[in-house]
């Protein structure tokens, strides 16, 4: 598949400027639990996968830079020197704002041109923006030997999001897709940024996701809230992170906040220890485990982070109904996107039908069902 965007993408770009680019496929990320945690300094548990974005980038000679996005067939011309961002929405934020952090860091990029095309359907929660950026930043280090660490880059990826698309996501996104190691998940600590590989080998039973189709409006701003709420309860229990508490240290502050909020430290305070279980589950192969840790992580981030939305929780009970699936959460920011699905490999195909027939009845309205692998990070394509 990702050889397919490779070849398009190197195609429009020779036709279009006239010489080699390289290449680049960066890709998306499954999370199998620890959601909602990075920001707050925890755990988490991403898998880069073989959906992704593939960047054609070369230098340019022509006194300004020309970025086109395929699969929206859209161009934009800009001069590096004058780069602010574009109204909320644009794509060419991630752009902008990659090169913008990177010019923050006093390093000089040249003119270049880029050619992207991507196969992680938009507001599926599997992070086609880290995909995006990571894309960015890994062609221009190689295009003019900026001498960027890969942590240096998902630092400059998130930085992006955060003052160009105006999300304060934490790193999770950026790091799964920056070092995805093929068919492994990474355990990753959000406090240190360095992460443990678990081999992802479930023998009859898989993963499997189901994307809702839908993402509903002011998710952004609902997850930064959310992200101020857990930083301003953390300074009133006197940690750096809710990663520092216990659910003991919290009830000291009850009459301090409000129950909804007491609610959300709860779940990112129980969220991290169940990442840490499932990472024991997984060395120990004790799936029964990992399937109730992560309905579990469902049940918190719809009952007490708010997070999830009708079509999220319909298909986690559709899940719930079938005892072939182990566990079922919805995945990523919330507010729509898909589910993943901890399923006997026997039953995939039987549920993921019944699934998208009941979801149709429903909402009236498709869901979508993939199987993905787990994939290497943003590499070079040669
Ligand atoms: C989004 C963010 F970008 C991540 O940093 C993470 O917080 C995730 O939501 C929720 O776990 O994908």
């Amino acid at each position: 598949m990702s050889a397919t965007l490779i070849k398009d993408v190197k195609k429009i770009f020779i036709e279009t400027f006239k010489s080699e680019p390289l290449l680049i496929f960066s890709p998306g990320r499954i999370n199998i639990i620890g959601e909602h945690t990075d920001y707050n300094d925890g755990f988490v548990f991403p898998a880069a996968v073989d959906k992704g974005i593939a960047a054609a980038i070369q230098k340019s000679n022509s006194g300004d830079c020309t970025a086109i996005a395929l699969d929206l067939d859209s161009t934009i011309k800009f001069e590096l020197n004058t780069l602010k961002p574009s109204k909320e929405g644009s794509w060419e934020n991630y752009v902008f704002g990659v090169v913008s952090e990177i010019q923050n860091r006093n390093i000089v990029v040249g003119d270049f041109n880029i050619v992207f095309k991507g196969n992680i359907p938009g507001g599926a929660g599997m992070s086609s923006s880290a995909a995006l950026e990571n894309s960015v930043v890994f062609g221009l280090n190689e295009l003019f030997d900026l001498g960027l660490s890969k942590h240096d880059m998902i630092l400059i990826s998130q930085k992006a999001e955060h003052n160009y698309v105006g999300v304060n996501c934490g790193i999770m996104d950026q790091y799964a897709s920056m070092f995805g190691k093929k068919n492994h998940a990474l355990h990753l600590d959000c406090r240190t940024v360095e992460s443990k590989p678990y081999e992802i080998n479930f023998k009859d039973h898989q993963l499997m996701l189901i994307n809702t189709n839908v993402k509903h409006s002011l998710s952004d701003s609902a997850y930064n809230d959310r992200r101020s709420a857990c930083e301003s309860i953390a300074k009133l229990l006197g940690v750096k992170a809710l990663r520092d508490a216990t659910e003991t240290d919290l009830e000291t502050i009850i009459d301090k906040v409000t129950p909804a909020n007491y609610q959300k430290a709860l779940y990112v305070i129980q969220e991290n220890t169940r990442t840490v279980k499932a990472a024991k589950a997984i060395t120990d192969g004790d799936l029964e485990t990992l399937g109730a840790l992560i309905y579990q992580s469902h049940n918190g981030l719809s009952t007490q982070y708010k997070v999830s939305c009708d079509e999220l929780d319909f298909l986690v009970e559709q899940a719930k109904k079938n005892k072939h699936v182990l566990g079922a959460r919805m995945m990523g920011g919330g507010f729509g996107g898909c589910t993943i699905n901890l399923i006997a490999k026997s039953e995939a195909k039987n549920f993921a039908e019944t699934a998208s027939k009941a979801y149709k009845n429903k909402f009236d309205k498709d869901c979508s069902v993939y199987f993905i692998q787990l994939s290497d990070g943003t590499h070079l394509v040669k």
